[in-house]
């Protein structure tokens, strides 16, 4: 059935104009004002309402074995409550360990998410080992349509590389043109300072923090520049949670390295006293890259602000109470994560445009546009233009709620945002021209979602300069 949206105030990375919007079959046809309806076409008054464009979410994880157990959501939780919030496109992260074979992982990962998605989806390809079987096993998964990879420079010995293993996985993505995706921490000091604590009887969530400083995520994105420079591959730094880490990134970008960043929205409004609550409270704020201080989000939201920090997501990752439970007695032990898919949208929008701190353009081109172009989607995906996919969010700016796992769609019996109040939310959000989701219920084709194939995107770099004579 031909869509409709009519009257509404459509706002993309770079503008901002009244007009309707008709979506036929899966894209949008017709962008004007005082559209007509074709017959047969349902339509939606949007007066007062803003329209953006389908919101990207460029780091989820759904299937996640990790600590002995297993993030909560499946791919029908996770896409409801993302499309929910306004989320119509999500990248998860393809994690086989380093004892898993990455092409079975790949298959695995696939598997699990075909026709359990009601929004549309993509991997990053995680790369925890490069042996005899990885190089032709890579050019398989990108000639599959997976353009981008993603290092752990922590987590030692599970999803963890080496430094032999990070060159060789830039050296090829260089080659193929995929941009490399990086959780940036020194893994050897992790594994010392946790030893430290544990041994002097610092067994609390509260300590978590303390066995991965800012200075241990500083060395990492300093560690992953380097390589990026000295291979000339394009990496984007996932997760940045901190000033300390944000001055290496800056400083690499400056110099000219093909480096991009994304924070994820629990290290803009969350701080590190969320975890140092006595027991499962603080165990419920336990992720990687740990809350901070919480002087480093002011230094977040202007780096956000001034395009420094490119993109906005989750690092969405479920795990229940019973399950942060499990590290009771060891904080080393506690699964790392906070749920945060159905959630990113509405708390960016209230706490950085309706709070003044950031421009609508950025916060659309930071949540959706960026990542489309980052990630080989764009003009698919990330913007509202003839042609493109009929994603779209009307957005109610008047709408006031607040956030409770009482009322939230995730897999999952807590949030890690209880409480926190939003000015706004989706009324409408379709997935390529039907409507998944009215007045904040999923009312779509649970099975709508397709995996999106992909075209790299890296322009060759120019190869190291040689050192001159
Ligand atoms: N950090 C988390 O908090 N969860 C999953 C993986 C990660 O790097
Ligand atoms: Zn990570
Ligand atoms: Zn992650
Ligand atoms: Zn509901």
């Amino acid at each position: 059935m031909p869509l409709l949206i009519k009257n509404g105030e459509i706002v993309t990375a770079d503008a901002r104009y009244r007009a309707d919007i008709l979506a036929e079959g899966e894209t949008i046809t017709r962008i004007g004002v005082n559209l007509e309806a074709p017959a047969g076409a349902e339509v939606i008054d949007a007066a007062g309402k803003l329209v953006f464009p389908g919101f990207i979410d460029p780091h989820v994880h759904v299937y996640l074995p990790f600590m002995a157990t297993f993030a909560k959501d499946t791919h029908a939780t996770a896409s409801r409550a993302a499309l929910i919030g306004g989320t119509t496109t999500f990248i998860e992260m393809c994690c086989p360990s380093r004892n898993d074979d990455a092409l079975e992982g790949y298959e695995l990962w696939k598997s699990k998410a075909e026709g359990q998605s009601a929004c549309d989806y993509t991997f990053h390809m995680s790369v925890t080992k490069f042996d005899e079987n990885t190089e032709a096993q890579l050019r398989q998964i990108v000639a599959d349509g997976i353009t981008s990879f993603k290092v752990f420079l922590s987590y030692k010995n599970f999803f963890g590389v080496e430094d032999g293993e990070l060159y060789q996985t830039l050296m090829l993505a260089r080659e193929l043109g995929v941009i490399v995706t990086a959780h940036c921490e020194n893994a050897e000091l992790v594994s010392r300072l946790q030893g430290q604590l544990l041994s002097e009887g610092k067994t609390g969530p509260e300590w978590h923090e303390k066995s991965r400083p800012e200075e241990v995520e500083a060395e990492g994105t300093n560690r992953f520049a380097t390589f990026l420079e000295t291979t000339g591959a394009r990496g984007y730094v996932v997760h940045l949670s901190c000033e300390k880490a944000l001055r290496m990134a800056l400083a690499a970008k400056e110099r000219g390295v093909d480096l991009t960043v994304e924070s994820v929205i629990p290290h803009f409004l969350l701080d590190k006293t969320y975890a140092e609550r006595p027991g499962v409270e603080g165990a419920k704020h336990v992720m990687s890259p740990p809350l901070r201080d919480k002087r480093n989000q002011k230094a977040l939201w202007d780096a956000l602000a001034s395009g420094m920090i490119d993109t906005v997501g989750t690092d969405h990752c479920p795990f229940d109470v019973a399950q942060k439970e499990l590290g009771r007695d060891n904080f080393t032990q506690i699964p790392n994560g906070i749920p945060a898919i159905e959630d990113r949208v509405n708390l960016l929008y209230t706490y950085g445009v309706s709070r003044g701190r950031l421009d609508i353009h950025r916060f659309v081109d930071a949540a959706s546009t960026k990542a489309a172009k980052l990630f080989g989607l764009f003009p698919r995906k990330g913007t509202i233009a003839v042609g493109s996919d009929a994603d779209l969010v009307v957005f109610d700016p008047t709408y006031r709620g607040t956030i409770s796992a009482a009322t939230h769609h995730v897999n999952n019996d807590y949030s890690g945002f209880e409480g926190f109040e939003i000015d706004g939310r989706p009324v409408v959000v379709t997935v390529r021209g039907q409507v998944a989701v009215r007045d904040g219920q999923f009312v779509g084709d649970p099975a709508r979602g397709q995996l999106l194939r992909r075209t790299p995107t890296g322009v060759r770099a120019p190869a190291p300069a040689e050192p001159v004579a």
